[in-house]
């Protein structure tokens, strides 16, 4: 109940502004493939399954993993890349948006070898392991505090094998991706899932505040331009709705995220006048799922509750393995797995989020935070 209060207080229901939303994405589809250069030197990607390109396939004991089909059902060849998805995920869009002609390789992926790690490191590395959080004590992956760490190693390997500038030069104007907090919210709901508003404020402004470090130790590498995901309203969910009597969101986990969205703005704005040169602008997926579960038809959507792939209630009590049922008209289902979007959804998030108005990015959208050359 909560939560259609929520959707329809939403300032962004107008008729007027959707239209604009679906003109903007018409118009830009067009435009998609005909990226000529990259307009940024690098991406540098941090985060969880919303992000990873496969370094989960490099960990041996990881349950995180998505290696196997159907994942990858609608990405060329039908391969499954360790990907969370059908096909490409919002990291992937963006980085066509950008110029670029393919998402930054995982950094796991990279050989030990110092030339190489240069080069592509020049180029943008995606850190990002399904499974981790903004703490180090969600999931058992790579941490944030780790994939900062491999980046550290990244960045010191660059300024010795080209020079000091080069290395400034390059790391100040590329983009940090960061996309996380989803999976510290549903570690916190299965440990309690009644908490009192104190508990919650004391929650949320933890994650905000090890943000801030995790933020402050990019800014110290160097970094000046920082994207942010927000968390999406994961409460609507197969899986929280699988184990929701009604079927319906769970509300707690959409407040929980709309709690810490509302902290790393705030915190977010602060860094930027705090900090000399640093630029930033979020980027609002919990924004463009709501308007999806809001106005299904109008962006050809047709199951906006149940997972494409999976097993039991909405698909969502277990993820999408090779013995699970899979869809075949991926392009109208909202979600993917019990967790994950499809190619689909990932494609109009990374529209609105690049592109589009300040409902979907602010203070400025991730075309204007990489053309901003100062
Ligand atoms: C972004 O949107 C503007 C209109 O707001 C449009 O002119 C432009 O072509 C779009 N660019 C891309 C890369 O989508
Ligand atoms: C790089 O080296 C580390 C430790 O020496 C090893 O654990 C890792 O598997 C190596 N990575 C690759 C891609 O070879
Ligand atoms: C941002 O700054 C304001 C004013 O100083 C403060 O009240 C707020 O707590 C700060 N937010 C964060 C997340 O640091
Ligand atoms: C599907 O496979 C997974 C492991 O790949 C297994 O845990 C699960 O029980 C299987 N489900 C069914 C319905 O066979
Ligand atoms: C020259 C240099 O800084 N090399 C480092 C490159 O990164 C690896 C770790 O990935 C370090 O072990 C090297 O010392």
């Amino acid at each position: 109940m909560a939560f259609v209060r929520e959707i329809r207080s939403l300032p962004l229901s107008s008729p007027l502004l959707l239209l604009q939303f679906l003109s903007f994405i018409l118009s830009t589809f067009v435009d998609v493939g005909g990226a000529a250069t990259a307009k940024v030197p690098a991406i540098y990607v941090f985060g969880d399954s919303t992000a990873d390109v496969g370094n989960n396939n490099y960990l041996p004991g990881s349950a995180a993993k998505a290696n196997f089909p159907h994942n990858g059902i609608d990405f060329p060849s039908s391969r499954p890349t360790g990907r969370f998805s059908n096909g490409y995920n919002g990291i992937d869009f963006l980085a066509t948006h950008m110029g670029f002609r393919r998402s930054p390789l995982p950094f796991l992926s990279l050989t030990n070898k110092t030339n190489h790690q240069v080069m592509r490191g020049l180029r943008g590395i995606n850190f990002a392991s399904g499974g981790s959080g903004v703490l180090d004590s969600t999931g058992s992956t790579i941490t944030l505090s780790k994939q900062i760490q491999y980046f550290a190693t990244i960045q010191s390997n660059i300024t010795a094998r080209t020079s000091r500038e080069t290395a400034e030069y390059v790391i100040s104007r590329s983009l940090f991706l960061i996309s996380t907090g989803g999976n510290d919210i549903f570690a916190f709901f299965s440990q309690n899932n009644s908490p009192t508003n104190s508990q919650k404020r004391r929650f949320t402004a933890t994650l905000v505040s090890e943000c801030t470090n995790h933020v402050k130790a990019l800014y110290t590498l160097g970094a000046r331009k920082f994207g942010v995901i927000d968390v999406p309203p994961i409460g609507c969910c197969p899986y929280p709705r699988s184990l929701s009597p009604t079927g319906d969101c769970i509300d707690l986990l959409n407040e929980l995220a709309r709690r810490f969205n509302r902290g790393m703005g705030s915190l977010m704005q602060n860094l930027s006048s705090t900090l000399q040169g640093f630029k930033y602008s979020i980027g609002s997926s919990h924004k463009v799922v709501l308007q999806i579960i809001r106005y299904p038809d109008a962006f050809g959507y047709r199951e906006v509750r149940t997972a494409c792939c999976g097993a039991g209630r909405f698909n969502g009590n277990s993820g999408c393995t090779p013995n699970a049922t899979y869809c075949s008209n991926r392009r109208q289902y909202l979600f993917w797995d019990l967790l994950h979007p499809t190619h689909t959804t990932s494609r109009l998030a990374a529209l609105a989020i690049f592109n589009g108005s300040q409902q979907f990015a602010a203070p400025i959208n991730f075309r204007q935070l990489i053309e901003d050359s100062n």
